[in-house]
């Protein structure tokens, strides 16, 4: 069968043509739209989501070009348990990934997209992850049976025409990444708001040939391949292949009042604040000092011409959680999906706008929740109901961000000078410490630690190792990736700093020992003096540590007192958490580095 596609290819390349035309005869979509990622169509995707009931457009006066929309409740997360890396061999995936045999998935996948467009439109999505004229980024296409995906790839990468003309160009390799909610329509069938499988979902990921299958879900990372299937999971194989780096990592840089500028990156599980971080707003006693976002999610990082590792933010928006962001908790996230954002699964107010639990002091009398049912204070008393769902999301254009970088395109990216890790702990982990050397660091980075969240479906609370932050990311053997962490010292000439923070620390009635926020400052000045060579430290057995002189405490009230007790070293759940990090560590079996076996010898000397 000759292709179904009646519309105008927008690309001359013949292997994206036969692709699609395959994948046409596979899928058998009603209609081919080739996006040009204009804001015309942009316009016209988002009235037809309107018309389908996927969209609710928000007051235009109080929130301009802004849309809602609620999810089935069976689709409001990253599925992790549905996630596989398909590598040839299944050692290569490592124990920390799903594995199927790839020839295997692709007859699974083959049979489950097999007609599965039927009565929807198949989207020609081309994207680029990074600049479009970073030599740094990375293009793929997705071919979506979602408009909903194309709205939000538009905000969150570069895409249409200008990819189109780089793929036309011929030197670029293409990551193909087919996606479908799953859900095809007989003839005459009426949709519904959220097309989904709600049984069956596959997140896929053959990293030999660089592609990507999502089938199920049309939710955030599991829809938008750009995100996580792309920047993390098959750039993490590119990247080692390469000898460069595709982290779970925020980046900003740090203006001090002399205009000297420091960037860092930070690694914090998902919904752990790496959008407040990556978006600080310095506390008032810190006079002159700035705080500029380059992104809050992801970092691509590779080592320049001048010996240092240069970082680009793959990504043009935001995915950020809704709850808990307001003018108080992160006044930028604010600026930034004030107009021109997409709100999925937040609550309704009255007037047209967005809520979600934390956005503002006092909660709207009467809302609907993000199912579309009437919510009031009284009743989430009462029952414990949720207006907005904990991993709602904005989807907002990171050029709307009154932080956002002047240098946060530029090709070659900027220069990191500290990488920063960090999870959700309640005990154990002091607020911050700075790694002895490289080696010493990427333990620390391997050996993180951080509660769940409700980013991924699971337990929530429960503490996990999450090594660099990539656990449900990495797409390859973790052993591996620390091995090429190790590898990275062999090749960078001035490697960053590598610092360890925890904002979440409790005393024993359950409140959190540090104000977090914008007194993160603090802890983020000294990580900057240490790199620039000002700031003092003292050794502690698990790192280098900042004495109470060493932090600026201008504007805070925090005593000694409480520093050490956000500081303590507790032996006791350190020698828990030694145990903890080794039964992961023993699952990785002889791949785990013998780099980091003699530092956890060392450590527990030390202790
Ligand atoms: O993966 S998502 O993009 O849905 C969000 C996250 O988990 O960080
Ligand atoms: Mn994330």
């Amino acid at each position: 069968m000759k292709s179904r596609n009646p519309e105008k290819p927008l690309s001359t390349n013949p292997h994206l043509i036969t692709w699609i035309d395959k994948m046409v005869v596979l899928c058998k979509p009603d209609r081919v739209h080739w996006v040009d990622g204009s804001q015309e169509e942009y316009d016209a995707l988002c009235g037809q989501l309107v018309a389908t009931g996927t969209f609710i457009r928000l007051n235009e006066k109080k929130w301009p070009g802004c849309f809602l929309a609620r999810s089935d409740p069976s689709d409001v997360a990253r599925v992790e348990d549905r996630t596989f890396i398909c590598s040839l061999s299944k050692d290569s995936a490592g124990p920390t990934n799903n594995w199927v045999n790839p020839f295997e998935m692709k007859k699974t996948l083959r049979d489950l997209f097999s007609g599965c467009m039927r009565g929807r439109t198949m989207y020609v999505l081309p994207f680029s992850m990074g600049p479009l004229n970073s030599p740094m980024s990375r293009i793929g296409v997705e071919l979506t049976d979602s408009a909903y995906v194309v709205v939000n790839m538009r905000i969150m990468a570069r895409i249409g025409r200008p990819v189109i003309e780089l793929i036309d160009k011929g030197d670029r390799r293409v990551v193909p990444c087919m996606h479908s909610v799953g859900a095809p329509l007989s003839p005459g069938q009426p949709d519904v708001p959220w097309p989904c499988n709600k049984d069956r979902k596959y997140i896929v990921h053959f990293p030999e040939t660089r592609e990507i299958w999502s089938y199920g879900s049309g939710y955030g990372g599991n829809a938008l391949l750009g995100k996580k299937c792309f920047a993390l999971r098959i750039a993490s194989n590119i990247a080692r292949d390469e000898g460069w780096m595709a982290e779970h990592m925020l980046i900003l840089g740090v203006e001090n009042p002399q205009g000297e500028k420091t960037y860092v990156t930070a690694a914090f599980p998902s919904a752990c604040g790496k959008t407040n971080f990556a978006m600080l707003i310095p506390p008032k006693a810190f006079k002159g000092w700035k705080v500029w976002t380059v992104g809050d999610d992801i970092a691509w990082i590779k080592p320049g011409a001048d010996g240092r590792l240069h970082a680009i933010n793959p990504e043009a928006g935001f995915f950020g959680v809704a709850p808990g962001t307001s003018d108080k908790t992160n006044p930028n996230a604010m600026k930034s999906l004030a107009r021109n954002s997409i709100f999925t699964n937040v609550a309704l107010t009255p007037d047209g706008g967005p809520w979600w639990e934390g956005m503002t002091d006092e909660p709207p009398a009467e809302c609907l929740d993000w199912q579309g049912r009437k919510w009031t204070p009284a009743l989430a008393r009462e029952t414990g109901v949720k207006a907005a769902h904990p991993n709602a999301r904005f989807t907002a254009p990171a050029s709307q961000c009154p932080t956002i970088d002047p240098d946060w395109e530029k090709p070659e990216g900027v220069p990191i000078s500290a990488f920063i890790f960090g999870g959700r702990r309640a005990t154990t982990m002091p607020l911050v410490f700075q790694a002895f050397n490289w080696t010493h660091g990427v333990y620390v980075g391997a050996t993180m630690g951080s509660e769940m969240t409700a980013a991924a479906a699971g337990t929530v609370g429960k503490v996990r190792r999450d090594p660099m932050a990539m656990l449900p990311f990495c797409g390859y053997h973790m052993g591996d990736y620390f091995g090429h962490w190790l590898e990275m010292q062999k090749i960078v000439r001035h490697l960053p700093a590598i610092f360890h923070v925890n904002w979440f620390r409790k005393d024993q009635d359950g409140k959190f020992l540090w104000p977090g926020f914008g007194e993160n400052m603090r802890v983020l000045k000294w990580i900057v003096d240490r790199v620039r060579g000002r700031a003092a430290a003292l050794k502690s057995p698990i790192g280098w540590v900042p004495g109470y002189e060493d932090i600026e405490w201008n504007g805070l009230s925090f005593t000694r007192e409480q520093f050490a007790q956000v500081m303590a070293f507790d032996h006791e759940a350190w020698t828990k958490e030694l145990a903890d990090q080794e039964e992961f560590f023993q699952t990785l079996g002889d791949r785990l580095p013998k780099e980091l076996v003699a530092e956890r010898a060392s450590l527990i000397g030390r202790l």
